[in-house]
């Protein structure tokens, strides 16, 4: 299985300057395009085109999603990258017509929804209906605190450990929901090139080349 190989390239620009001769680094430095050699938060604070980007409909009554995409994936994101995260759409929390963005209920919603007995919040620190995302190392478990999925729309530097970014939905029951909110989330890499033996291999990094 792929999955089992997946080893992250450490070859960050940092280490390759170190590592080569000076020769070396002196034809890098004049063949590469100066946008190729921008740091990633550059090339993501000045809305540069990401270096992977993955789209997936988060459906209220679905427990999560996650980048990359699919079932217990893989660990895409790496040290030294940089991701921003778009939220749209809304989803409805019941029956009742009641439906949020992804920022979920704020004031007097807010307000209301906490002050109701009784109901356990899957994130009771943020807001009630809000997207929640998670940095998740595989297998190592939870990396940092949940965050506002919202909060991530702006550069947000990667955890200095391989993870994957888990999207929930802070809401009791997603049984009664409907609706769904589109998450879509840029990756700006620290390093596409990859060491000998290992190949770039878009969402999921620098992975062992097959035998
Ligand atoms: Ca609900």
């Amino acid at each position: 299985m792929i999955k089992s190989k997946l080893i992250r390239c450490i070859w960050g620009k940092g280490r390759f300057a170190v590592g080569v001769g000076f020769a070396t680094l002196s034809a890098m430095a004049l063949l590469a395009p100066s946008a190729a050699l921008a740091r990633a938060w550059d090339r993501c604070s000045q809305n540069m085109p990401p270096d992977e980007t993955q789209t997936v409909i988060h459906s209220g009554n679905q427990v999560g999603v996650s980048f990359p995409d699919g079932t217990n994936p893989p660990n895409g994101i790496f040290p030294g990258d940089v991701v921003r995260v778009t939220s749209t759409g809304n989803v409805g929390i019941d029956y009742w017509g009641n439906s949020y963005g992804p920022e979920g209920a704020v004031g007097k919603h807010e307000d209301y929804w906490k002050s109701l007995q009784g109901v356990n919040w899957p994130f009771p620190e943020l807001n009630a209906f809000s997207s929640v995302a998670r940095w998740n190392n595989n297998p190592g478990g939870w990396v940092g605190v949940p965050m506002r999925t919202t909060d991530l729309r702006f550069c947000t530097v990667a955890p200095n450990i391989p993870v994957r970014l888990l999207y929930y939905i802070n809401d009791a029951k997603i049984s009664d929901n409907g609706g769904q909110w589109t998450i879509r989330t840029d990756v700006y890499r620290n390093a596409t090139t990859c060491p000998r033996g290992f190949f770039y291999a878009g969402v999921y990094g620098c992975i062992l080349r097959p035998s």
